[in-house]
């Protein structure tokens, strides 16, 4: 399934790195996209269930998801 998570606190490039680190080491995830510009984070996933372990991992490096 896609979808599309709204976050905040993303200000340059090297925010976007830091998600992109993150994301790129959960299992499960096909796809994502980090958007600067639109300050979101869209994504494929295997299972819905890892939604809010990702959602968790991305408040741990100091962003919040608004959704
Ligand atoms: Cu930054």
């Amino acid at each position: 399934m896609k979808t599309t998570i709204k976050i905040q606190g993303m200000h340059c490039e090297g925010c976007v790195k830091r998600i992109e680190n993150v994301l790129s080491k959960i299992k499960g995830i096909d796809n994502f996209k980090v958007s600067l510009e639109e300050q979101t984070i869209t994504l494929e996933v295997k299972k819905e269930n890892i939604i809010e372990d990702i959602k968790a991992k991305i408040e741990a490096i100091g962003f919040n998801v608004k959704q």
